[in-house]
């Protein structure tokens, strides 16, 4: 049986720090894997809310019951269990010094990078002046580092420690994104020891694949949709008269037997593997709809699973107009730099393309009819919904990392 869950994300930085601690001790954790949105809707439940008031992630819920919030708190309370554990240091001295280089990386450094990177990445709005700002902030910063480790092997002492595991951990997503080659071959004496740590036994059980940038990643600016130029004012001096508004090309099928809010209510509501699979089955009607794999068409082209998320989660944002058509999950499989998206939608009619063409991006993915009379394309309907089953590429089994639901 599992010492207890976390809630998190296999590729978020607090949540990597707590995992690879674990299984410094060998001991097991089971990650429930949530959203890191504190306005999603397990996160504001309030089931999660007594475990972390906030809604953020990462959380810990022992076996035994208790529960704690705080990423340094749980990564501390989780090396503990082990009596013997040399990743707290020897003295008290050595203990307080490992909380202040955690203190340091979860208050000073990611809040700093993320400043930097989450921008780049989509994930806050870039603002070039502001960005460029913190970036030089995150820099002087990581200079403190830098001074420690050119004169010190590891953070606290001769040894390991958890200073090292939760410090590295937190900076997997600057070493993918920002921390590029120039910065690193300015800077042997961090990058020295970040490769030293994430080469531990135990952290690449956790972080297979860490990824490092190459250059500092590129702003995008998310593509726009083409407004049509307003007609030129009529001579006329009638007053325009109000246009209705253009009609879903869906809209004309009429209302469904099976409500699809129905279906996202019991989605949500029930438990996907032992109550929603048997009530979907029940009350599907495939003359209403049709069931579709839709898959991203350049898998090849996807480097960090994360990132690979955040297109799922814009593709989902641009299908807002056919939200009354359409149900499904989309979720990344694998792992850094070798990463799919796959996903199942349920749409409303026979055809894919009234419903998703709404989204400019429709055309970077494959959409394959399903046909729910066979057992294995209903097993893989099921698989992907509940989120707990690998899919095979080429051969291999790339387990479930993170995903959205279109609701
Ligand atoms: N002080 C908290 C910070 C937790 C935190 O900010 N978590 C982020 C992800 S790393 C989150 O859940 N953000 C979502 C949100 O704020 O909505 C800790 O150290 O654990």
């Amino acid at each position: 049986m599992a010492f207890g869950k976390l809630y998190g994300l296999p590729d978020n930085p607090r949540t990597i720090s707590i995992l690879v601690a674990a299984k410094h001790n060998d001991l097991d954790l089971e990650l429930v894997k949530i959203d890191a949105n504190s306005n999603a809707e397990f996160n504001s439940g309030a089931e999660y809310r007594k475990i972390h008031p906030l809604g953020k992630v990462p959380a810990f819920e022992g076996a035994n019951g208790f529960t704690l919030s705080e990423a340094m708190a749980i990564a501390i309370y989780v090396t503990s269990q082990n009596e013997k554990t040399t990743l707290l240091g020897k003295t008290k001295q050595d203990y307080a010094s490992i909380v202040r280089w955690m203190s340091f990386a979860n208050g000073e450094l990611l809040p700093r990078f993320g400043g930097w990177y989450r921008p780049l990445l989509g994930l806050e709005p870039y603002n070039k002046k502001t960005t460029d700002e913190v970036a030089k902030v995150a820099l002087k910063t990581i200079g403190a580092l830098e001074a420690h480790l050119t004169t010190n092997t590891y953070l606290v002492g001769e040894r390991i420690t958890l200073a090292d595991i939760f410090t590295a951990a937190l900076l997997t997503r600057a070493f993918a994104t920002v921390l590029d080659k120039a910065w690193r071959s300015a800077n042997p004496a961090v990058t020295r020891w970040y490769n030293t740590i994430i080469n531990q036994d135990a952290f690449k059980a956790v972080v297979a694949n860490p990824v490092f940038a190459e250059e500092i990643i590129k702003y995008t600016a998310p593509k726009k949709e083409e407004k049509p130029k307003p007609a030129p004012a009529p001579a006329a001096e009638k007053p325009a008269e109000e246009k209705p508004k253009p009609k879903h090309p869906l809209e004309a099928l009429g209302k469904p037997g099976l409500p699809i809010d129905e279906v996202k209510r019991q989605y949500s509501n029930e438990d996907t593997r032992t109550v929603f699979r048997e009530w979907f089955w029940k009350n599907y009607n495939p003359e209403e709809y049709s069931l579709w794999k839709v898959d991203y068409k350049y898998d090849n082209e996807l480097t960090l699973t994360f990132m690979a998320n955040n297109l799922i989660g814009g593709f989902h944002a641009r299908l807002e107009a056919s939200r009354k058509y359409l149900f499904g999950c989309q979720g990344v499989f694998g792992a850094n730099s070798a990463c799919v998206i796959r996903g199942v939608f349920l749409v409303r009619g026979q055809e894919a393309m009234p419903a998703f063409d709404v989204a400019p991006d429709w055309e970077s993915y494959n959409f394959e009819k399903l046909d729910p009379s066979k057992e294995e394309d209903r097993k893989y309907v099921e698989d992907i919904w509940a989120w707990d089953t690998p899919v095979t590429v080429d051969g291999k089994q790339l387990e479930s990392v993170d995903g959205h639901v279109f609701k």
